[in-house]
């Protein structure tokens, strides 16, 4: 018998109200049966919403500094389950068992960050501009929030947006993707432990289509708060449009590393292979495109291929294995799709490109390393996000070429260059269009105290992490006291 997963909502597991329930497989191992999940409907939908509405009443008076004591708890309860949690996470992802700890501990570094934010939360005092008057700025919550995660970071992209969330007072109802219900299942639980109290977070498993579309459309949702691709933003954002909700979007990247002749090469090598080949291609950050001044090209592609070749695929709780299966069946057919559309513009193939099915890896969607040289800035490979192992190498010949290339896509998300000339490290930093640039480092590995997110199609101008991700989640209020004991009329009053 599988084991069977619920919803949470007001602090009670439930099962779907239909009774539907769909199932979670290792995508290392199709036969490998995680559990049962619920297939949830806008009738739990509305259940949960109901009852994060009415949490927010008490939630949103509790103390942050209090608020912040549960995190600081649910902290230390990520440290002491971590080893457990990457495996829940590297056994229905996929991503290796290293990249899965380095997933919890970003969710441990989030908890903390927002535990201290707590004793925070600033606003401003200000003069005002008539006597006997008193002026402040406060950061008020929203309300009900919905946080819609992706599958390729199953704990740190909920923390992301969870934590931030509550210790601004808000509640909220968690849909996860359906490809990882089973870490969003742990970490509610982990939550509960820590003490979140009944209806503070809810957790809605099941279909975009079905649990995503519901909340998006359900007038006391305040807010959505999603990362995925850019086709479901802009859905969400034109439905949110239309009741005027809060929208935080967080979507595709065709994020560059660039190669200058001055650079040290192997340090270069070392960042694109993480980069573009690190959780198999699957972050919104991966490289995916390696811009390479031409003098350094052969050489450079050369170690690329024979390093990507040397690859270990395979079940990522393996500890020798560099990289696991992709996510599912469709994902494997894009990335097919794209090794295809590659060859056919005229990239050369120079090593991947295929299904990997040899041996143990015959029951997952495993995926080559894949790399195409020669491939022009304007081919479908050099400016769609492919979303899996792929490598693009587009040769420049010189800085201010490597910047238009680099700019040249409609996602803004991360960037890189791997030059040591000063002056064009910090062109590069003036000049790339993106969120993150990274000096001598891959696209790869943002920090959870400095702003996250791009410009273009990347989102839609906020940034979640750093303190930026509390203008997300919170109202700004104007405070005004005038304790002058009679009407004062600003701008009237006060003028000349
Ligand atoms: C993502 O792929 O959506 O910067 C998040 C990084 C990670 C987060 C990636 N810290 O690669």
């Amino acid at each position: 018998m599988a084991q069977e997963f619920f919803n949470h909502i007001d602090g009670k597991w439930l099962v779907a109200k239909s009774g539907r329930a769909f199932e979670n497989r290792n995508p290392a191992n199709r036969d490998d049966l995680i559990g049962l999940f619920p297939a949830s409907d806008v009738a739990d939908v509305d259940a949960a919403v109901t009852a994060a509405k009415k949490a927010f009443a008490i939630w949103r008076l509790v103390p942050a500094p209090k608020r912040g004591e549960i995190l600081y708890r649910v902290g230390e309860l990520l440290k002491k389950y971590k080893e457990e949690l990457a495996r829940i996470e590297t056994r229905e992802m996929g991503k290796v068992l290293k990249e899965a700890r380095g997933d919890v501990q970003e969710g441990i570094d989030c908890a903390f960050l927002n535990a201290g934010e707590g004793r925070r939360l600033f606003g401003e005092t200000t003069p005002a501009e008539l006597p006997n008057k008193f002026a402040m700025s406060v950061r008020a919550p929203i309300g009900v929030c919905a946080l819609i995660t992706p599958w390729n970071f199953p704990l740190a992209i909920p923390t992301w947006k969870l934590f931030p969330a509550l210790i601004c007072g808000n509640t909220v109802i968690l849909k996860p993707a359906e490809d990882t219900p089973h870490t969003a299942s742990r970490f509610v639980e982990i939550l509960n432990q820590a003490g979140v109290p009944p209806g503070v977070v809810n957790l809605i498993h099941g279909r975009g289509e079905e649990v995503g579309a519901a909340l998006v459309r359900h007038k006391d949702v305040q807010l959505v708060s999603f990362t995925g691709s850019a086709a479901v933003g802009r859905e969400i954002a034109s439905v949110c449009g239309q009741s005027l909700k809060r929208v935080s979007l967080e979507l595709g990247g065709k994020n560059a590393q660039i190669v200058m002749e001055d650079a040290d090469l192997d340090l270069a090598i070392e960042g694109a292979l993480w980069g573009a080949f690190g959780t198999t291609g699957q972050r919104c950050t991966a490289t995916s495109r390696l811009i390479v001044h031409r003098d350094i090209a052969k050489k450079i592609t050369d170690a690329l291929v024979t390093r990507a070749e040397q690859i270990k695929i395979g079940d990522g709780l393996d500890e020798s294995v560099e990289m696991g299966p992709l996510i599912n069946q469709a994902a494997r057919g894009k990335v097919l799709r794209y090794s295809e559309i590659g060859k056919q513009e005229g990239a050369r193939l120079l090593t991947g490109g295929a299904i990997h099915d040899a041996g143990a890896c015959a029951n997952g969607y495993f995926f080559q390393p894949t790399i195409f040289a020669q491939v022009k800035p304007t081919m479908r490979i050099a400016q769609e996000e492919i979303f899996g192992p792929v490598l693009s190498i587009i040769e420049i010949e010189s800085f201010a070429e490597a910047i238009d290339v680099l700019n040249g896509t409609a996602y803004g998300l991360s960037s890189s260059i791997y030059t040591n000339d000063v002056t064009r490290a910090f062109r590069a930093m003036r000049d790339i269009e993106a969120g993150i640039t990274y000096i001598n480092g891959p696209t790869i590995g943002a920090e959870v105290h400095l702003p996250f997110g791009g410009v273009k199609d990347t989102g839609n101008g906020h940034r979640e992490a750093g303190t930026t991700v509390y203008d997300i989640f919170t109202e700004w209020k104007s405070i005004y006291v005038d304790y002058s004991g009679k009407l004062q009329k600003a701008q009237i009053d006060n003028a000349e």
